[in-house]
C-alpha cells in the first residue's frame, strides 16, 4: 500500500517538476512522499495560489503525519464543494477585497428609487381573496427553510428552530413551521381532492453547525407529524476563511493543520436545491411554486396564504415579502436600481449598503426615515416565492451560483488588516440579480404586527436599538405573537384587552393576553373568523390556547387560563364564563445562569398558577358551558 503511494506520487512529481513549485514551501517539500498524486496536486495549486505559508510549520516526515494528511483531506473538500474549486474561490475573493478596500461601490451606475409593489391590508376583502386564492395553491408549493446560519448575533448556544416561538405552550419553531404546512396541506389537498398531489415537501439547508442538532430535534419528535420522507435535508458546505487582502487562507487559531471555515450565507440553497435534483424532480412532479424562508419568524405563516395568492394572481415569477422598513433596521431595503445605461430591476439592497448607496446618489441625508416615520424603501424579510419552471430554467443557466461579496472588518483606515478573519458570502435574496428584464420580479407589503417578528438579535444588543425600531429579540419575537393572535380575534370580533407596556431584558414590549393557537385551528382570517362567534372577551392578564382542529369559541368571557384540545373528529363549541387565577408573567434577568438559555434571553417566564384544561378526545359534537 505506501509503496504504491509512493510509486504514484513519484510519477506525478516526474511530471509536475518539482524544482518549479516546492521550493518555495521546503518544509512541503520534506514531506511530499507522504501525499498521493492528488494530494501533490492540491498542495501545488495553493503554492501557486500564493498559500505557502500554509506549510510553513510543518515538521519533518514522521511527526504529525496524520494531522497532515487530514489537512489535504480538508482541502479537498473545499476544493469540490466550491464551483471552480478553491483556485477560483480564492481568485474571487482577492478581486472582491481589492474592491472592498478601494471602496468600490457595488451599484456603481445605479440609482436607487423606491418601487411600487401589491400592498396587503389584513383581513380586508383582497387579503381574503388573496388568502383563497394560496390556499388553493398550495397543494402545488414546496417549502425550503434557510436553517444553516450560526445565529451570531443571537448568541444562543442551541440550534434557532428549537427556541421556542412562545413559552405559553413551548410550541418550537421548527414544530410550528411543520405543523403549518401540515395544515396547509390538508386544507388545500381537501379542496382540490383527486388532483394527484396530497403531500407538501419540505427541504431544510443546514450547515454543519445545525445539520446533526436539526435530524435529533426532528426524530426525537417523530418529525411533528409529517411523514420523514416528506422532508429533506441538504447540508450546505461551508467555505473557507481569509485572513489578508491577498486571500491568504486562515488556519485555526488552535490547530494550524485545519483551515478556518464559516458559512458561505444563504445564498447556497439555489445552488443546493438545483445539484441536489431536488428542484426537477418536483417540476416533474407537477410542483409549481417554492417557498424560501427563514429559522426564526413565529408569524409568517400567518402571512404566506395571502403572499402565495398574490404569486399565482400576478403570475410572478419572485415575489418577496417585505414589511414597512425602519431606517437603519438590520433588514434590505427593497430597491428599484435603474442604470445609466436603461437597466431596470427591483432587488434588495443590503442595510449595510443602502445608506452608502443613497448618499452616493444625491441623498446626503442617506437611510432616514420620510414623513410616514419610516424608510421609503419596504424591509425585505428574506421570505421569498418563486414560480418552479422559470426557477429551473435559470438556474440551468447559472448552476444556481449566486453573486457574492465580502464584509472584512478592517483594524484601521488603511485597511490593510483585518480584526478577525473574513470569508465570502452569497445572500439567497440576490438571485434575481441574473434574471433578464423580461422575469415577472414583484413584491408583496405586509404589516410587520401580523408577517414579521424573527430572533435575532441578543438581549444586550436589543436592548440598545434605537427607540422606535425593532428589537428582534427573544422577548419581542414572543410578544409579536401575542400581539398578532389578539389583533386577529379583534378583527373577529372578540373583545380582547389592550395591553400593558413591560420591560424585559431592558426592552420595552406591549404585553397583550397570551392567546396561542395550532394552525389547523386558523389558518386563515376566514378560518378563525368562522370559530369565533357571538360576544367573547378575553381579559388583558388571560392566557387562551387552542389546540383542536373543530373548537368554536361561542360568547365566551375569559379572565383566566384556558387550555382547550380535542381530535379532528370532535367539534366542540365552548361558551360561558371562565375566571381562574390564570397564568402569571414573572421578570428574569438574562444575566442569571441558574435558569435555561431559552427562557433567560426573553426576559421572563410563565409561571402556571391555576388554568382549566379540557380535552377531547372522542369523536362527535360537543357543547361545553363553562
Ligand atoms: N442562513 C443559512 O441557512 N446559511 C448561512 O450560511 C447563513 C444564514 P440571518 P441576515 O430578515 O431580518 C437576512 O443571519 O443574513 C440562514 C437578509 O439578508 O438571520 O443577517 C439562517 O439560519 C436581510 O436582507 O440574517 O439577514 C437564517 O434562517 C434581512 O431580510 C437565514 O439564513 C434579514 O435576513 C437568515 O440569516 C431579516
Amino acid at each position: 500500500m505506501a509503496s504504491s503511494t509512493v510509486g504514484s506520487t513519484a510519477d506525478s512529481l516526474s511530471k509536475l517538476d518539482i524544482n518549479d513549485w516546492a521550493s518555495a514551501a521546503p518544509n512541503l517539500r520534506k514531506n511530499l512522499s507522504l501525499l498521493s498524486s492528488q494530494q501533490v496536486e492540491l498542495a501545488k495549486m495553493l503554492l501557486e495560489m500564493n498559500q505557502s505559508h500554509l506549510f510553513q510549520h510543518w515538521p519533518e516526515p514522521g511527526v504529525n503525519d496524520d494531522d497532515k494528511l487530514a489537512f489535504l483531506e480538508q482541502v479537498a473538500r473545499l476544493n469540490a464543494s466550491y464551483p471552480g474549486g478553491l483556485a477560483s474561490y480564492i481568485k474571487t475573493a482577492r478581486e472582491l477585497l481589492a474592491d472592498s478596500k478601494a471602496g468600490k461601490n457595488p451599484y456603481d451606475g445605479f440609482s436607487p428609487s423606491v418601487p411600487s409593489g401589491e400592498a396587503l391590508t389584513f383581513g380586508d376583502d383582497k387579503f381574503v381573496q388573496y388568502e383563497d386564492a394560496g390556499v388553493w395553491e398550495a397543494r402545488k408549493a414546496v417549502f425550503v427553510l434557510v436553517a444553516g446560519g450560526l445565529g451570531e448575533r443571537l448568541g444562543y448556544n442551541g440550534i434557532k428552530v428549537a427556541l421556542p416561538l412562545e413559552s405559553t405552550t413551548g410550541t418550537c419553531f421548527l414544530q410550528h413551521y411543520i405543523e403549518s404546512i401540515l395544515a396547509l396541506q390538508e386544507t388545500s389537498c381537501r379542496l382540490a381532492q383527486g388532483e394527484g398531489l396530497t403531500e407538501i415537501p419540505l427541504a431544510i439547508m443546514t450547515s454543519d453547525d445545525t445539520h446533526l442538532r436539526t435530524i435529533k430535534l426532528l426524530e426525537s419528535n417523530a418529525y411533528f407529524g409529517m411523514k420523514p420522507t416528506q422532508i429533506k435535508l441538504l447540508k450546505q458546505e461551508k467555505v473557507a476563511c481569509l485572513d489578508d487582502n491577498d486571500a491568504r487562507l486562515a488556519v485555526d487559531p488552535h490547530n494550524k493543520y485545519i483551515i478556518q471555515t464559516k458559512p458561505h450565507g444563504h445564498g447556497d440553497v439555489h445552488s443546493l436545491l438545483y445539484s441536489s435534483g431536488l428542484l426537477k424532480e418536483w417540476l416533474d412532479a407537477g410542483r409549481k411554486w417554492v417557498l424560501f424562508f427563514q429559522d426564526t419568524n413565529g408569524l409568517l405563516f400567518k402571512a404566506i396564504p395571502a403572499a402565495l395568492g398574490v404569486s399565482a394572481t400576478n403570475e410572478y415569477h419572485v415575489n418577496s415579502l417585505a414589511v414597512p422598513r425602519k431606517a437603519k433596521e438590520a433588514i434590505g431595503g427593497i430597491t428599484k436600481l435603474t442604470h445609466q445605461d436603461g437597466r431596470t430591476m427591483v432587488i434588495n439592497v443590503e442595510y449595510n449598503q443602502l445608506d452608502p448607496l443613497l448618499r452616493a446618489t444625491g441623498n446626503p441625508d442617506g437611510d432616514v426615515n420620510c414623513e410616514t416615520g419610516y424608510s421609503p424603501f419596504p424591509g425585505n424579510i428574506n421570505q421569498l416565492i418563486f414560480e418552479i419552471g422559470p426557477y429551473l430554467e435559470e438556474l440551468s443557466k447559472t448552476g444556481g451560483s449566486i453573486k457574492e461579496f465580502v464584509n472584512p472588518k478592517y483594524k484601521d483606515s488603511t485597511k490593510t488588516a483585518f480584526k478577525s478573519s473574513t470569508r465570502l458570502e452569497c445572500m439567497m435574496q440576490d438571485y434575481p440579480k441574473t434574471l433578464p428584464p423580461s422575469a415577472k420580479v414583484g413584491f408583496t407589503v405586509m404589516d410587520t404586527w401580523y408577517a414579521y417578528a424573527p430572533v435575532k438579535n441578543n438581549p444586550e444588543d436589543a436592548a440598545k436599538v434605537p427607540k422606535g425600531n425593532p428589537y428582534h429579540s427573544a422577548t419581542s419575537g414572543e410578544m409579536a405573537i401575542y400581539r398578532a393572535n389578539s389583533l386577529i380575534l379583534r378583527k373577529a370580533g372578540v373583545k380582547v384587552a389592550d395591553p400593558v407596556n413591560h420591560v424585559f431584558n431592558g426592552q420595552e414590549v406591549e404585553v397583550f393576553p397570551r392567546i396561542v393557537w395550532k394552525p389547523k385551528w386558523g389558518l386563515t382570517f376566514s378560518d378563525i373568523r368562522s370559530k369565533v362567534k357571538g360576544n367573547c372577551s378575553i381579559t388583558q392578564r388571560s392566557t387562551i390556547a387552542i389546540k383542536g382542529r373543530n373548537i368554536y369559541l361561542e360568547d365566551l368571557a375569559l379572565d383566566g387560563a384556558l387550555v382547550l384540545d380535542a381530535i379532528d373528529d370532535a367539534e366542540v363549541k365552548v361558551g360561558g364564563s371562565v375566571q381562574n387565577a390564570g397564568c402569571i408573567i414573572q421578570s428574569v434577568d438574562f444575566k442569571d445562569t441558574s435558569v435555561p438559555e431559552e427562557v433567560r434571553i426573553r426576559g421572563f417566564k410563565i409561571i402556571k398558577v391555576e388554568q382549566l384544561e379540557k380535552t377531547y378526545s372522542e369523536p362527535g359534537k360537543f357543547s361545553l358551558k363553562l
